[in-house]
């Protein structure tokens, strides 16, 4: 019986981490990038999304021909550069008036009085649609880790009631000093990538995004407001956690990079997906959209798991031994990193830069 009892109480204890926990930290310890090992054939279909059909195509345009044609940099002269610049410019130009610079545009067709256009941003691949003049906008929820799309579709996007595209099986080899750049190298060519477009469509809350941008990122599908916080998902900044005012929520806010003066809270689809586990993170009350993904892999949606989303970070809190409103925390990005001691007087936190490195 005393064996028993001191099992139970291990359980609650590990189960029942506390704030405390959760925001602060002892040690020097930040969020280092991990490589992880890039996925073979067998482990990327083993995982594959149910909704997700892949034909093994006989004649393709081979991952090389798409890179070279697609390529703006590759041994072209500069008023070429400008003349495919421009064209692509105008190419999608009604996607970029309507749905603003979120994304970067790969295939387009109309079909009737709709306008489709297969398109990318930090998230990953989107379907885009535009019908009325009403723009929508449909998460793949296809890891850009593993699944890659020719950039010139010779076959229309949409066809029968399907969304679909050819592409590559691919794997991603990160550039050493190279942060962001990604390159792809194929690892099976040749396949044709459908999706029933109402499996694709499907919004069961009609909250405006996508069953499987929800089920990719933690939200909930089937609740218009998953903080319930009387705001719904697609106007709430904050859409996974409640909004809270104190000191530590504070400090956060004041760590978000700053994007300068644009207003951010019509760009619907572009958030920035942070990895923390601190309620006082989870907290804040931002001017662009957030998402939170859990720091355990075991916790993390299959796709957060699998894909780079992050574009930087947020530390937890180091004390200051002696201070009690002197705190250390740590943010960085892409390419760079600062760290702060941060001051707490009068309701205000004054931040010191005392390390970082930029690349
Ligand atoms: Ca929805
Ligand atoms: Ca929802
Ligand atoms: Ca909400």
């Amino acid at each position: 019986m005393k064996y028993f009892s001191f099992l139970v109480f291990i359980f609650f204890f590990s189960c029942s981490k506390t704030v405390e926990d959760r925001c602060f930290i002892e040690g020097d310890k930040t969020g280092e990038y991990i490589e992880k090992k890039p996925y073979t054939v067998k482990q990327i279909l083993k995982e594959k999304p149910k909704y997700l059909t892949i034909i093994n195509l006989k004649k393709y345009r081979s991952f090389k021909q798409d890179s070279i044609d697609s390529s703006l940099f590759n041994s072209i002269s500069r008023e070429e550069f400008e003349r495919r610049f421009k064209a692509k410019e105008r190419e999608f130009e009604n996607f970029t008036k309507k749905i603003s610079e979120q994304f970067s545009y790969f295939s387009k067709q109309e079909i009737g009085r709709i306008q489709y256009a297969l398109a990318k941003n930090n998230m990953g691949y989107w379907l885009l649609k535009i019908e009325n003049n009403q723009p929508s906008a449909y998460f793949l929820g296809l890891s850009f880790s593993h699944y890659y799309f020719n950039k010139t579709q010779k076959e229309p996007i949409v066809k029968d009631g399907f969304f679909q595209a050819e592409g590559s099986l691919v794997k991603i080899v990160k550039m050493d000093g190279l942060p962001g750049y990604d390159d792809y190298t194929p690892i099976e060519e040749g396949k044709l990538f459908k999706i029933n477009l109402n499996d694709l469509t499907k919004d069961s809350d009609h909250d405006g995004y996508n069953d499987i941008f929800e089920e990719s990122f933690g939200l909930n599908p089937t609740n218009r407001d998953t903080d319930g916080d009387g705001i719904n998902d697609f106007d709430d900044l904050n859409p996974m956690y409640k909004t809270e005012k104190n000191k530590f929520t504070q400090l956060y806010e004041l760590l978000l990079p700053s994007y300068g003066i644009e207003d951010l809270r019509e760009e619907h689809y572009s958030f920035n997906v942070y990895s923390s586990d601190c309620d006082y993170f989870h907290q804040i009350n931002p001017e662009f959209r957030v998402l939170f993904v859990p720091e355990e892999e075991s916790k993390q949606t299959a796709y957060v798991r699998v894909t780079d989303v992050f574009r930087g970070g947020i530390s937890k809190i180091k004390k200051d031994k002696k201070d009690l409103n002197k705190v250390y925390i740590t943010e960085w990005g892409n390419s760079s990193s600062s760290k702060y001691s941060a001051e707490y007087l009068n309701g205000k936190w004054t931040l010191n830069v005392i390390g970082g490195y930029i690349i």
